[in-house]
C-alpha cells in the first residue's frame, strides 16, 4: 500500500487525517493520502515564500534552465514510474498515458526553460517636457508564491503545464493535486531532490476543495497569485477566496464543445478525429466533444460509422495489448455519467450505441466502467447537449447551413474548443473567426504547440497560457523611466 505524503520545503510530511485512493479499473484501494490541514497549508505558503527570497530567487536565469532540464530528464529517467502512477490512479491505457501523459510532463520544463532565454523587453526613448531624454523598459518579476490547482483528467501533463512556466519565470509553487490523483505530483516532489531544486520551490499538499486543502490554499494571503484547471463553479468559489486580497487568477474551466463536420470533409479523417475527441481519455478531456454536427448529406453515414469506432474499442486492462478504452476516474464520477445516459433515455434520445455499462471480466467487475455512447434525435435544449458531462458520449445532430451551425454550435454558456472538419480554406478561416472558443481545430483536435495561446472564452476560462501568454500570467511588468 503506497502512502503519498504532503512534500513540503523538501521533505515528505504526514498527517494524522488520510484518504484513501483508489485504482478505478477494480475499485481497489491502492494507497493512502495524507491531507493537509491549515498548518500543513501554511508551511507549504511559507517554505515557497522562503525559497523565492532565497535559493530561488537568487539564481542565474543560466542555472535555473539547467535545473528545469535536469527535472525533464528526471521525469524521462523515472518514465515508467510515472508512468505505472498515472496508470493506477487513472485506469488510462498504457498506450495513451505513454505517448500523451507522460511526455507532456517532460515537455513542459523543457519548452518554458528555453523560452526564459529568449524573452524580449520593451524600450521606448522619449523627449520630456524640458527638451531631454528619458528612457522607458520593461523589467519582468515573478509574481510570487503561485497556487496550482489541478483536477484528475490528465494530472501530470495539467500540473506540469503551470509548475513548468510558473518555475521557469522565477516563481515557487504550492501544488494542490486532485485528491482522486495524488500520485504523480507526490512523485515530482522525489525528482526535485534528486536533480537539486532548492527546498520550497516545489511544494505539494494533499486533500480536497471546501474545508479542506483547496480551500486552505486559495485563502492563504501569502499566495500571490491562483491558476486552477477545474470545474466553472469549482472556478467561482476559488475567485471568490482570490478576491481577498486582489490576486490574479488564471483559470482553465469545462467545456461543451462542438464538432462540426462539414459534407465536404475527409470523410475517414472526421470520423477518426471525431472518435478521437469524443471518446479518448473515456472522454474526460476538457476540449472533449460532446456535440457533433453533421452536414445533412453525409449524416446518415457519419452515424453508422461513428457507432462502429465506438463498438471497436476494447476497454480493459491498461496493460494489455489492444486496450484502448479506460474507466472513468472513479464511481462517483461513473454516477454522473450514467445520470446522464438515463436523463438522455428519458429525454427521447435515439440511443445509437452504449447508454449503458459493459461487461467486464470478474478482475475488473467493481471498476468505474461505462460504455462509449452516441444519441441522436434530442432538442438542443436537452440536458446532454447543454451540460458538460465529461464521459465517453456525444449527440449527434443534422444542420444544413454554415450559419446555421455557427448558432448551434455558440448556443451554451461554454467557450472551450471546437473541431471543424472542412476540405473548404474559406470555410475553415470563416468558422475559426464565427464560434466563440479559446482553440479552434481545423481537420485536427488536440494538436499542441506549447507557443500558442491556450484558455477558454465565456463560462470556459479566464486568461490564457502557452507561450508569452504564461509569461504575462506568471509575472510582474514593472516600467522602469530614467531621465537620462
Ligand atoms: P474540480 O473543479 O472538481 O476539481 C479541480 C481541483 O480543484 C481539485 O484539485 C479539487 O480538489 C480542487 N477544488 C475543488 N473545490 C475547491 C475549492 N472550493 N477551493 C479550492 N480548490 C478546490 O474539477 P475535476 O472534476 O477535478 O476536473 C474536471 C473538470 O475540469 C471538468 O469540468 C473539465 O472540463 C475541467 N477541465 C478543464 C480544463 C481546461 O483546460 N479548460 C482542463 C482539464 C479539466
Ligand atoms: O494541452 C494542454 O496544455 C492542456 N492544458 C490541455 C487540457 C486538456 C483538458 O483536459
Amino acid at each position: 500500500m503506497k502512502e503519498f505524503k504532503n512534500f513540503i520545503h523538501g521533505e515528505w510530511i504526514a498527517t494524522s487525517k488520510t484518504f484513501p485512493d483508489v485504482n478505478p479499473v477494480n475499485n481497489e484501494v491502492i494507497g493512502r493520502v495524507h491531507e493537509a490541514g491549515r498548518a500543513e497549508v501554511d508551511a507549504a505558503v511559507k517554505a515557497a515564500r522562503a525559497a523565492l527570497h532565497g535559493p530561488w530567487g537568487k539564481m542565474t536565469v543560466a542555472k535555473r534552465v539547467e535545473l528545469l532540464h535536469a527535472v525533464a530528464d528526471g521525469i524521462n529517467r523515472r518514465f515508467d514510474e510515472f508512468l505505472a502512477a498515472e496508470i493506477a490512479d487513472t485506469g488510462k491505457p498504457h498506450s495513451l498515458a505513454s505517448h500523451i501523459d507522460i511526455p507532456r510532463g517532460a515537455a513542459n520544463f523543457k519548452v518554458f526553460a528555453d523560452m526564459i532565454e529568449n524573452i524580449p523587453t520593451e524600450s521606448f526613448g522619449m523627449t520630456t517636457p524640458d527638451g531631454g531624454q528619458a528612457l522607458n523598459y520593461g523589467v519582468r518579476t515573478p509574481r510570487g508564491v503561485v497556487a496550482v490547482i489541478s483536477p484528475w483528467n490528465l494530472p501530470l501533463l495539467l500540473m506540469t503545464w503551470k509548475v513548468g512556466p510558473a518555475l521557469a519565470f522565477g516563481n515557487t509553487v504550492v501544488v494542490k493535486p486532485s485528491e482522486e490523483t495524488p500520485a504523480t505530483a507526490t512523485l515530482l516532489g522525489e525528482v526535485m531532490n534528486e536533480v537539486g531544486i532548492p527546498p520550497g520551490v516545489y511544494n505539494v499538499v494533499h486533500g480536497f476543495g471546501p474545508d479542506s486543502a483547496g480551500a486552505f490554499l486559495t485563502e492563504h494571503p501569502g499566495v500571490n497569485a491562483i491558476t486552477f484547471t477545474g470545474e466553472t463553479r469549482t472556478g467561482e468559489a476559488i475567485m471568490k477566496a482570490a478576491a481577498n486580497g486582489v490576486r490574479p487568477v488564471s483559470f482553465e474551466l469545462g467545456g461543451k464543445n462542438p464538432g462540426i463536420v462539414f459534407a465536404d470533409c475527409d470523410f475517414d479523417a472526421a470520423v477518426a478525429g471525431i472518435a478521437r475527441s469524443s471518446f479518448e481519455n473515456t472522454g474526460q478531456v476538457c476540449l472533449g466533444t460532446e456535440r457533433v454536427y453533421v452536414q445533412r448529406p453525409i449524416f446518415d453515414r457519419f452515424v453508422a460509422a461513428l457507432k462502429q469506432r465506438a463498438e471497436s474499442l476494447r476497454p480493459g486492462d491498461p496493460y494489455a495489448e489492444g486496450t484502448n478504452f479506460g474507466p472513468l476516474v472513479s464511481q462517483g464520477h461513473r454516477e454522473k455519467v450514467l445520470s446522464y445516459y438515463e436523463k438522455a433515455r428519458a429525454q427521447g434520445a435515439t440511443v445509437v450505441t452504449g447508454g449503458g455499462t459493459p461487461e467486464m471480466p470478474e478482475s475488473m467487475r467493481y471498476g468505474a466502467w461505462v460504455q462509449p455512447t452516441i444519441w441522436t434525435g434530442l432538442p438542443e435544449s436537452a440536458a446532454v447537449i447543454q451540460e458538460e458531462i465529461f464521459g465517453p458520449c456525444c449527440h449527434i445532430a443534422p444542420f444544413d447551413t454554415e450559419e446555421e451551425v455557427v448558432k448551434l454550435a455558440n448556443a451554451t454558456p461554454y467557450g472551450l474548443a471546437a473541431t471543424v472538419w472542412t476540405r473548404d480554406v474559406g470555410t475553415a478561416h470563416r468558422m475559426g473567426a464565427a464560434l466563440d472558443v479559446g482553440i479552434c481545430w481545423v481537420n485536427s483536435w488536440f494538436l499542441r504547440d506549447l507557443r500558442t495561446a491556450f484558455g477558454g472564452a465565456k463560462q470556459s476560462g479566464i486568461g490564457r497560457e502557452g507561450g508569452v501568454h504564461s509569461l504575462e500570467f506568471y509575472t510582474e511588468l514593472r516600467n522602469v523611466c530614467i531621465k537620462l
